[in-house]
């Protein structure tokens, strides 16, 4: 039950409960998380002040440049989780394969495995556009005790056991989910404590706002052309409003609060899309879902899909359930 000026710590022992597993572990996780978040925030913070921003000089497998505080956020998120002794391995937009932690026996024993996108949207990192942070939790399918593989990695979004989002934008939020509704701390940096500002937040069942980037129009499928053409269509509560922040945990942020349809979807150039599934698709439905709204890749849902690669992509259909439906109904008729 969420309290007034509840802070995420107060917030983490009073609903241990709610999660299958052990509830300290998850605890330890999340703890981890919100520490990583802190100094990440920082740093992203005075990205304008001081010798941080621009190229890292370096490609990751995607061949998109890094940026100096991509690397960063990856390193601090990776070092915060490495130290507790509870996850056993990580896969991150920014390292080519997954990594494995063997804890301080080294005897394989931590259950948990985290998938992550350290600092999405980072091409807005030079123009002081918000950024984010997004992971995804799942239970190890591999014997406790052995090296994690690929296997404990390529789980469907279903399997998710936790799954968040950090915001770093005029304030700095942190949004998570354990299967039991979404909250959303907002970070008093003064103080350094998240306090829940966003109790049991809800997706609206319908919105005005789509967000796609229309530059791409030319090269989308034909149901994506006519679903945008409806949204401008003069009718009842149309035309929408058309809202795109190139960040997409900031996107779906607004839309969540606000209600819309967030959509990257496949083109003749980029025939899967351009987002993640592991760590960018699903964490963010598993989130869209526990509020009551819907993500899909314009026909089924995102977190039933299997994975077969760490680094694969998928078209992304999300957000309040009455418009992404619209959108799979052109998808479908328009094939
Ligand atoms: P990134 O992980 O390299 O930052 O890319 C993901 C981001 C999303 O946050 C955003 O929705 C999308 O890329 C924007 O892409 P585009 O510029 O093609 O519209
Ligand atoms: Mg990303």
């Amino acid at each position: 039950m969420a309290k007034q000026y509840q802070t995420l710590g107060e917030f983490i022992i009073d609903n241990q409960a709610d999660f299958p597993y052990s509830s300290g572990e998850l605890s330890r996780l999340i703890n981890s998380i919100r520490l990583a978040a802190k100094v990440v925030n920082h740093e992203v913070n005075k990205a304008g002040l001081v010798d941080i921003i621009g190229a890292y000089g370096e490609t990751n497998i995607q061949g998109e440049d890094q940026q100096k505080l991509d690397v960063y956020a990856n390193q601090k998120f990776i070092q915060t989780l490495t130290n507790r002794e509870i996850v056993c391995g990580i896969a991150s937009e920014e390292n080519d394969d997954f990594i494995t932690i063997s804890g301080c026996n080294n005897d394989h024993k931590n259950k948990y495995v985290v998938l992550m996108d350290p600092l999405d949207g980072s091409s807005n990192i030079d123009v002081n556009v918000s950024v984010g942070t997004i992971f995804s939790v799942y239970r190890r399918v591999t014997p406790i005790g052995t090296p994690v593989t690929k296997e404990d990695f390529l789980q469907p979004g279903n399997k998710q056991v936790a799954a968040g989002y950090i915001i770093y934008g005029t304030s700095t939020m942190l949004v998570y989910t354990t299967g039991h509704g979404v909250n959303g701390f907002t970070l008093n940096p003064a103080l350094g404590s998240w306090y829940l500002s966003h109790p049991d937040m809800k997706f609206p069942e319908n919105g005005r706002i789509y967000s796609i980037n229309e530059g791409n129009y030319v090269h989308f499928p034909e149901g994506v052309k006519k679903y945008i053409k409806y949204c401008q269509e003069e009718d009842d509560d149309r035309p929408y409003t058309s809202r795109y922040i190139g960040s997409m945990v900031s996107d779906i942020h607004r839309n969540m609060i606000k209600g819309g349809i967030f959509i990257y979807p496949k083109s003749s150039k980029a025939f899967n899309g351009k987002l993640r599934l592991l760590y960018e698709c699903n964490p963010m439905a598993y989130i869209i879902e526990q509020a009551g709204g819907k993500a899909s890749d314009g026909y089924s849902r995102i977190m039933d899909i299997q994975p077969t690669e760490l680094h694969q992509r998928a078209p992304f259909f999300a957000g309040s359930k009455k418009m992404v439906e619209k959108a799979e109904e052109f998808m479908r008729k328009f094939q």
